[in-house]
């Protein structure tokens, strides 16, 4: 945009005069969104920590807008599926992710496991990994987003979560699935977004068993959403109609998180 040298001056003085209030509200906008400066530079293809066009603010603002525009084609189709790829596009070595370090990865004896089940549910017998195999299996190739501004391509296989709760009957009024992890990790999805096609209690990566830092022995997986909105070393499942929160939802990331 071209103006003339007066105004633009005027507008710069203003600017820095805003500068505090424009950069706290664009931290508000940021916690808001659910998405970090670095998700939005991935997400948008625009770089906002560096260059010199116009104030960060000014490019958060743009970036923002074209975020919205942009994810519908990428990460949310407007058919509302999220896109799948190829085997050839599989991300390897693929990321480890956790609010700790690899060294406090939780082992789980899967032999031990059980996958308790409560809340608006018919049938709350445990589930061990066996009976969980014994159901329909379904297997995808998606890109796997991370708040913190990276993504890649993996394979999960398991049970479409849809499957899971209609086995055990599970009130599909509800409002959440709830999940509680063998960290300290827990979160949530509506229930429209539990009952996704996508969606699935993974228990396989790349083709195998999942291994620890993938979140052994179950996890959720849902390409639909951002990365941690899919729990890793679930324990627990629960459907209910108070919401439920997650992680880092109660730290203010945006709850919804996709589409
Ligand atoms: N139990 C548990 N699940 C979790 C997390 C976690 O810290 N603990 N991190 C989340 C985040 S932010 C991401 S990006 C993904 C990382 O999954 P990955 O290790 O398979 O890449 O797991 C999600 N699920
Ligand atoms: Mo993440």
């Amino acid at each position: 945009m071209t103006r003339d040298p007066e105004t633009a001056a005027r507008l710069k003085a203003l600017r820095a005069d805003l500068q505090p209030e424009l950069v706290r509200l664009e931290r508000r906008a940021l916690l808001r969104s659910g998405l970090s400066l670095g998700a939005l530079t991935l997400l948008t293809g625009c770089d906002l920590s560096t260059g010199s066009n116009g104030t960060l603010a000014d490019r958060m603002l743009w970036a923002m807008s074209r975020f919205n525009d942009r994810v519908q084609g990428w990460l949310f189709d407007p058919t509302k599926l999220a896109p799948t790829y190829p085997a050839s596009m599989i991300d390897t070595p693929f990321r480890f992710n956790a609010y700790y370090p690899p060294d406090n990865i939780p082992e789980v004896e899967g032999a031990d496991w059980k996958l308790e089940v409560s809340g608006l549910v018919a049938d709350k017998t445990p589930w061990t990994l066996e009976k969980l195999r014994a159901l329909p299996q379904e297997s995808q190739i998606t890109r796997h987003v991370c708040i913190e501004g990276w993504s890649q391509i993996g394979q999960w296989s398991g049970v479409p979560l849809k499957t899971f709760l209609e086995r055990v009957g599970a009130d599909l009024t509800a409002k959440y699935v709830g999940f509680k992890c063998a960290d300290r990790y827990y979160g949530s999805l509506d229930m429209p977004s539990a009952l996704h096609p996508q969606t699935v209690l993974a228990l396989d990566f790349a083709g195998k068993e999942l291994s620890p830092e993938y979140g052994y022995p179950l996890r959720v997986r849902v390409p639909t959403k951002l990365g941690f909105k899919s729990p890793k070393y679930i324990g627990s499942v629960f459907v209910t109609n108070d919401y439920p929160g997650g992680y880092w939802e109660d730290q203010g990331y945006n709850w919804f998180s996709g589409i």
